[in-house]
């Protein structure tokens, strides 16, 4: 059952907090006149049978003043020990997208996998890494995304300069990547090789958390 979770309390929930307000666009030319933050939930991905897939989360993205975009994602039950690669996943010039559910499963082999979730969720709009580049092209540069602690609990911030990012602040899907379907504490080549890069297994891949505004 997805919820829409953006809510009306959710929003009135921002205010003691100072936030200008959510409901803002970013398309208007001159996003760093205000500061607009959108809050939401985390939904796991795939069927509830496939194995360590169920995780919960929720995220906030802010646009702020000084051109700047703020994302912050927290996680529980993702694969422990385990880098995480996230985006921000959506298209340019403001279009709602959406998360996938199980129903995305276009090819009928039990998992969504990160090609099948695109026409709901859209490109990748910024990378969500711990330091450097922040573009599409850091999308699968494990070794600078937020790593899971043993418990399977993730949090990542930042604040980084994304011109697309930024513009986009208020459509965009966030998409947290990475299942160790066999419990085996490594992204390992079991499952086969991700459906992007033959270089990276699927289980490095696969989405296991969505959310954003569209949904
Ligand atoms: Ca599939
Ligand atoms: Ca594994
Ligand atoms: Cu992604």
């Amino acid at each position: 059952m997805r919820t829409r979770t953006i809510t009306a309390a959710a929003v009135a929930a921002l205010a003691p907090l100072g936030v200008a307000g959510p409901a803002v666009a970013g398309h208007d030319g001159n996003p760093s006149a205000r500061v607009a933050a959108y809050s939401y939930g985390l939904d796991a991905v795939q069927f509830p049978a496939v194995p360590n897939s169920q995780a919960s989360g929720r995220t906030t993205v802010t646009a702020l003043p000084n051109g700047k975009v703020q994302v912050r994602v927290e996680a529980w039950g993702v694969a422990p020990g385990l880098p995480h690669a996230m985006h921000l996943h959506g298209v340019e010039e403001g279009q709602d997208l959406g998360c996938p559910g199980p129903a995305a499963d276009a090819d009928g082999d039990g998992l969504v996998n990160v090609v099948e979730g695109v026409p709901f969720y859209g490109g990748i709009l910024a990378s969500l890494t711990t330091n450097g580049d922040t573009t599409a092209a850091s999308a699968l540069a494990l070794d600078r995304y937020a790593v899971a602690d043993a418990d399977g609990y993730l949090s990542y911030a930042r604040t980084f300069d994304n011109d697309t990012a930024l513009a986009n602040a208020d459509t965009v899907q966030v998409v947290v990547h990475g299942i160790d379907l066999n419990g085996n504490g490594a992204y390992d080549f079991e499952a086969g090789p991700s459906e992007l890069t033959p270089a990276a297994p699927l289980e490095a891949t696969l989405p296991v958390l969505c959310g954003g505004i569209a949904n």
